[in-house]
């Protein structure tokens, strides 16, 4: 059974990935025997993941490449084919989040969240595809979200992005799921990370912030998740186990989605 899961001899792009879900999800496939390649926005953080890697003995190679700059993508993926191997797993994790009411966000704020968000998924696939196709398989994984799925204030970028990339990951399915490429999406749900961790700040009081029990109350599991809680679920989708499934988003939120909430 573990031949099912086993990504030796694979060749991972994980994007954004020097700590975070990304780190987390690089590591895992590590575990399962992938060659980790990342990137990130700039030398400090990628220095950071690199020494992270170090840390806890996985080799990883590492590129400076801001994933909304369709050249800089594709010198890194011909560099990383180059280098290192053809790519056989992509993980599109890199995101960006502005908290802003829509009506008092600029239309330039929304449209950098989509680049990120949305548009970069597209540039990068599109980069990985043609050699996915030549090798005769291939796995795209991209990081969705519950705002693929729900709204709520001030997030209308991150989930017009988001459920954007829903579609997106369909799309790449049913269009190249004919040369044996899988693209399936993993939503998180609340994870504590950076990202989220304004969400988490205590108050000057000390008292803990009213997301934090709102989120706790929303999700059936009763905690915040952690990026470990990824690990199997992004293995799942890049290994074999998993070559009949395409264009599905895998939830991974404690049951936040299937929940109503708690009566008052
Ligand atoms: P994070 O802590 O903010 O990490 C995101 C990474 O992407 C950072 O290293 C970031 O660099 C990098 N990045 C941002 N813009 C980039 C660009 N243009 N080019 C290259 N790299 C870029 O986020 P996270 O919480 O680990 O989230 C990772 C992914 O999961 C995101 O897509 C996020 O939307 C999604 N997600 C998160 C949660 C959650 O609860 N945390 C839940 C659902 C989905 P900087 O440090 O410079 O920003
Ligand atoms: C927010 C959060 C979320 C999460 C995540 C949920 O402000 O609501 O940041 O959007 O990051 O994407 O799945």
């Amino acid at each position: 059974m573990s031949d099912l899961f086993s990504l030796q001899g694979k060749v991972a792009l994980i994007t954004g990935a020097s700590y975070g879900i990304g780190f987390s999800i690089a590591t895992a496939l590590a575990e399962a025997g992938a060659t980790i390649t990342f990137n990130d926005i700039n030398q400090d953080l990628v220095d950071k993941g690199l020494k992270a890697y170090a840390d806890i003995g996985a080799e990883a190679y590492g590129c400076v490449c801001d994933v909304t700059n369709e050249d800089s993508v594709n010198e890194m993926v011909s560099v990383i084919e180059e280098e290192v191997g053809p790519i056989n797993i992509l993980i599109n994790n890199a995101g960006i989040i502005k908290r802003v009411p829509m009506t008092e966000m600029s239309a330039e704020d929304f449209r950098k969240v989509i680049d990120v968000d949305l548009n970069a998924p597209f540039i990068v696939s599109k980069a990985v595809i043609p050699s996915m196709i030549k090798l005769g398989h291939g796995k795209i994984i991209n990081i969705c979200s519950m705002m693929s799925e729900l709204g709520r204030e001030t997030v209308s970028a991150y989930a017009a992005a988001k459920g954007g990339l829903k579609m997106l990951t369909r799309n790449i399915a049913s269009e190249y799921g004919g040369y044996n490429i899988q693209c399936n999406g993993i939503g998180p749900g609340y994870i504590a990370t950076p990202q989220t961790a304004p969400l988490r700040e205590k108050r000057a009081d000390g008292s803990p912030h009213p997301f934090d029990a709102f989120i706790i109350s929303k999700t059936p599991a009763g905690r915040w998740g952690g990026t470990d809680d990824l690990k199997g679920p992004a293995v799942f989708l890049a290994s074999d186990a998993s070559n009949f499934i395409n264009g599905h988003i895998l939830y991974v939120d404690g049951g936040i989605l299937a929940y109503i909430g708690k009566q008052p």
